[in-house]
């Protein structure tokens, strides 16, 4: 085994190797960008060293750069996780002539894989299921045609060097023909220099069913059963499961079977995945059909653990460094149900649009890690394989995604049901995400009854995106409690709030209005009336109807709120004027008309704080001698029914306070006098 091994990737990936690493012993080597210097997998490894700027193109994507740096801190080998340069075949064979071994497939195999007319002539002799279609090295137009025409509409044309669906082309009839293929090749050349396209019966509601398989050195090949991972959005992955919702014992032997003779057919060694679409379309039973062969780990390869109880990143160092594969087929055993849900930092309701920015806080379901009993694990319930923690940022240079959230179930109702337990708990501010989004498809009809295809995201657009619900007195009560507990730990005393602010407790009519606008905007925005009654209890006024409300935080972030007769429990994170709450796996964002922003109602001069009408003072929030800074509220006055907030213009000391509660002012009244600095 090695002793060293270089990391060439980053996030999550670079971590999760790390792990496996650490745990046999074998000493870790990170690259990083400028950008990553304070990342996580720089911190998850033994070591680091720098190898550009942010861009992939300057940092990750440099491999005689990383082959330098492997050389240079005595790494054997190098593992390439997936995306960067784990598919270059280039790659893979710099690394064999440095000496150093790539943990991944021989460049042979990735060259084989990369070309789909290449692969697809491979998998034909080696007896592998194709969707019936053309293949071959004729690109005249009006042979293709013919072609396409026997094949029957509709049909589509791939770009043979594309891959991931770039470079397709869907084709309704024959006249359509010629114009597609004209436009396909043309992208082609534009995106992949080279213009061979083949074509293809278009399944239209194909399922993804894709099998993890493993080859050793010695030519020994086994599969890891299949993942499901139909639920997609523009060819990328949304869901993945394993196994797939009603795979016959007999069907799986055959994807296997096909699978291993795949790999085979290229010489595989290591990990490797072959990905299939399944007919589930008018009636068809599920015949399956060979797509590509992606000659890396895959993002979604924990489900797979997760149902074998096995370290797929072990099994590669382990290959890698020439050992056997540790079991056979006939050992392999099947276990439970894993799902996967990708989180990404993103917004759906803005069409997916990538999320800038920084985890200001992040809250993670409770994870139960991996039991390692020999060869065999017992899977947890929940799994989060993250390469970010709280404070870190997303940045535009890398993929958005912020974790993988892998649950584990005895069987699929257990698994759907963690899954959405785990989202339920999940807490991030500082950056939209696709968790609501997640939470609404994994609960959705067509998932949880695993009625699945590749086009289940958009045929549920309206489920999936529904419009927006006003937020529940309970989330506006736990927003508003947390202001209020905040104002009286401000103020006071922070073990004993109420004591020490007896200037707080209002005139009984008096009503202070707090206004909280949705996110949504088209949600509106929100009055609530407080009235505190003593005692630590309070009335809660909205939409014209009363509620006793009273409560607890237990933490930063953690509040208890008894609204009326219930025990509201949520959690309350506040970023300024923006209150994120999080109550029943829901996370509200409602903004805080704060009256302190409008400074209009706050005069000061040389230190004067002075009445902006006539009015009655209802609060007095601080003492005489008392510092306090710059925003702090001092006093509370009612005028003209409303409430007005005098505030500290900046940092400073109350020098004396001119007024008790209950007095009566005129304009212009100086109320306190104030030394700034
Ligand atoms: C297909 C297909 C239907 N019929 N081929 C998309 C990416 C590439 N891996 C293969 N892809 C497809 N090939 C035929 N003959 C439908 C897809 C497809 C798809 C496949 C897997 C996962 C998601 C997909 C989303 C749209 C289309």
């Amino acid at each position: 085994m090695f002793s060293k091994i270089l990391i060439a990737n980053r996030g999550e990936i670079a971590c999760r190797v790390a792990e496996t690493a650490r745990k046999l012993g074998i000493k870790t080597v990170a690259v990083y960008s400028e950008a990553d210097a304070h990342a996580k997998h720089v911190a998850a490894c033994d070591e680091a060293v720098l190898i550009g700027p942010a861009p992939a193109k300057e940092s990750y994507l440099l491999g005689d750069k990383i082959i330098a740096v492997a050389l240079a801190t005595g790494a054997q080998a190098i593992h390439p996780g997936y995306g960067f340069l784990s598919e270059n075949a280039g790659f893979a064979e710099a690394c064999a002539k440095a000496g150093l071994v790539f943990i991944g497939p021989p460049a042979s195999a990735i060259h084989a894989m990369g070309s789909k007319s290449a692969a697809k002539a491979l998998m034909e002799k080696a007896n592998v299921p194709l969707v019936p279609g053309y293949h071959g090295d004729n690109q005249e137009a009006d042979f293709l045609q013919k072609e396409a025409d026997r094949i029957s509409y509709p049909v589509l044309l791939k770009a043979s060097a594309g891959g991931g669906g770039k470079g397709m082309r869907i084709v309704e009839k024959s006249e359509d023909f010629k114009a597609a293929l004209a436009s396909c090749k043309r992208e082609a050349i534009n995106s992949f220099g080279d213009d061979k396209v083949l074509v293809e019966r278009y399944l239209t509601r194909p399922r993804h069913i894709e099998i993890q398989v493993f080859a050793d050195s010695r030519g020994e090949c086994v599969y890891l059963f299949e993942r499901d991972c139909s639920v997609q959005r523009r060819h990328q992955k949304v869901l993945e499961e394993a196994p797939a919702p009603g795979m016959s014992e007999e069907r799986r032997r055959a994807m296997g079977d096909a699978a291993v003779a795949a790999a085979k057919a290229v010489g595989y060694v290591g990990a490797g995945t072959v990905e299939f679409i399944a007919d589930y379309s008018n009636g068809e039973d599920g015949s399956f059909y060979f797509m590509e062969m992606n000659t890396r780990l895959q993002v979604e390869h924990p489900v797979t653990e997760m149902i074998t109880g096995l370290d797929l990143v072990e099994w590669q160092l382990r290959v890698a460094a020439g050992e056997n594969l540790p079991l056979r087929q006939e050992q392999l055993q099947l276990n439970g149900h894993a799902i996967e849900a990708r989180i990404y930092a993103e917004n759906p309701e803005k069409g997916f649009l990538p999320a800038i920015g920084t985890l200001r806080y992040l809250h993670t379901p409770p994870a139960v890690h991996f039991r390692v009993d020999s060869h065999v694990q017992t899977p947890a319930a929940v799994r989060i394989d993250s390469g970010v923690r709280e404070g870190d940022a997303i940045s535009p240079f890398y993929d958005p995604m912020i974790a993988k959230l892998i649950v584990w179930g005895k069987d699929r109702d257990a698994a759907l049901a963690n899954m959405a337990a785990a989202l339920a708990q999940y807490r991030i501010v500082g950056l939209a995400t696709n968790i609501g989004f997640l939470q609404r498809l994994v609960a959705g009809q067509a998932f949880s009854t695993a009625d699945l295809d590749t086009g289940l995201i958009e045929r549920n657009h309206d489920a999936l995106f529904p419009t927006l619900q006003p937020a529940s007195t309970a989330t506006l009560a736990l927003a508003t409690s947390l202001l209020l507990a905040q104002e009286a730990g401000d103020a006071g005393d922070a073990r004993d709030p109420w004591a020490q602010t007896s200037g707080w407790r209002m005139n009984g009519s008096l009503l202070r209005v707090l206004r909280f606008a949705d996110e949504a905007g088209d949600a509106g925005e929100y009055r609530i009336g407080v009235e505190y009654r003593g005692d630590q209890t309070w009335i809660l006024h909205r939409d014209g109807a009363q509620h006793g409300l009273c409560f607890e935080r237990q933490g930063d972030t953690d509040l208890r709120v008894t609204l009326d007769d219930n025990i509201v429990a949520g959690n309350v994170v506040r970023d300024g004027d923006i209150f994120h709450v999080f109550h029943q796996g829901r996370h509200a964002v409602l903004t805080w008309d704060d009256p302190l922003a409008h400074a209009g109602h706050v005069e000061s001069e040389g230190g004067r704080l002075t009445a902006p009408m006539p009015g009655k003072i209802v609060a007095v929030l601080v003492e005489k001698g008392h510092g306090v800074t710059k925003g702090a509220p001092l006093l509370i006055m009612e005028a003209m029914k409303m409430e007005h907030t005098i505030a500290a213009p900046a940092d400073g000391v109350i020098d004396e306070l001119l007024y008790a509660v209950g007095d009566q002012v005129t304009e212009g009244a100086q109320l306190l006098a104030f030394t700034p600095g």
